[in-house]
């Protein structure tokens, strides 16, 4: 008889600033898709697991000086070596929930002075993600936040410049689509990142996986 169509898994990406999130709603998420019987992995991008990463885990706690281009490429290959293995999950049907992606690769070195195209061009062809959850909680409440100011580029400044790319990344990040999450609760925000989610595992079962900036 006819083949079944495969169900591919979805890539969903949060992203946001630094404490604005990602990590707390990425595990509720995770936890709350495996409780309705989806298949889902958790992944985190730097991955500071491997070589790559560790270097990249002594730059940001300043124990290791790079330069700014370095560093950058640095980022983009950390997530390079990881396509293989997220192209694996997808297709075998198990969607993935990461954090941080070019979006933060791209922003946060540009808002060194890094020229924009520069940054995206290392990046293009990665997977795209099937959606991205703009996490954007105000600079100044982030600021309060414990843990802020203990790595690199944790201060108020560079993280307002840092979402102010971001916004300018907003068309192109509408793979999905970005939702202003300020001043809501960690449980509103968690309901709405699980309907985003399910739409999505739901809308991208039978398309074909694409690919960023191409
Ligand atoms: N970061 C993260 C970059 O500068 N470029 C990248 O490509 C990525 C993925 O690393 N301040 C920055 C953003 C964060 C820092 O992230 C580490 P986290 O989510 O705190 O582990």
């Amino acid at each position: 008889g006819p083949l079944q169509p495969l169900c591919r898994g979805a890539f969903i990406l949060l992203e946001g600033c630094d404490r604005a999130g990602k990590s707390t709603q990425a595990a509720k998420l995770v936890r709350k898709l495996k409780a309705r019987g989806f298949l889902v992995e958790h992944m985190r991008f730097p991955d500071r697991t491997t070589p790559i990463g560790n270097m990249i885990d002594a730059y940001l706690k300043s124990t290791k000086e790079l330069d700014d281009h370095a560093v950058h490429l640095l980022f983009s290959a950390n997530r390079w070596e990881c396509m293989a293995k997220m192209k694996k999950l997808l297709s075998s049907g198990t969607s993935i929930v990461v954090e941080r992606y070019a979006y933060s690769g791209v922003t946060f070195s540009a808002a060194k002075g890094l020229e924009l195209a520069w940054c995206k061009s290392p990046d293009i062809g990665l997977l795209a993600p099937d959606v991205t959850l703009f996490l954007d909680l105000p600079i100044c409440e982030a600021g309060k936040r414990e843990g802020f100011g203990e790595e690199r580029y944790e201060n108020e400044d560079f993280q307002r410049n840092v979402r102010g790319l971001f916004l300018d990344m907003k068309h192109d990040m509408t793979v999905g689509d970005i939702q202003n999450y300020a001043r809501k609760t960690i449980d509103e925000i968690h309901g709405e990142l699980v309907a985003s989610a399910i739409e999505t595992i739901k809308k991208c079962a039978t398309l074909p996986l694409k690919d960023l900036w191409k």
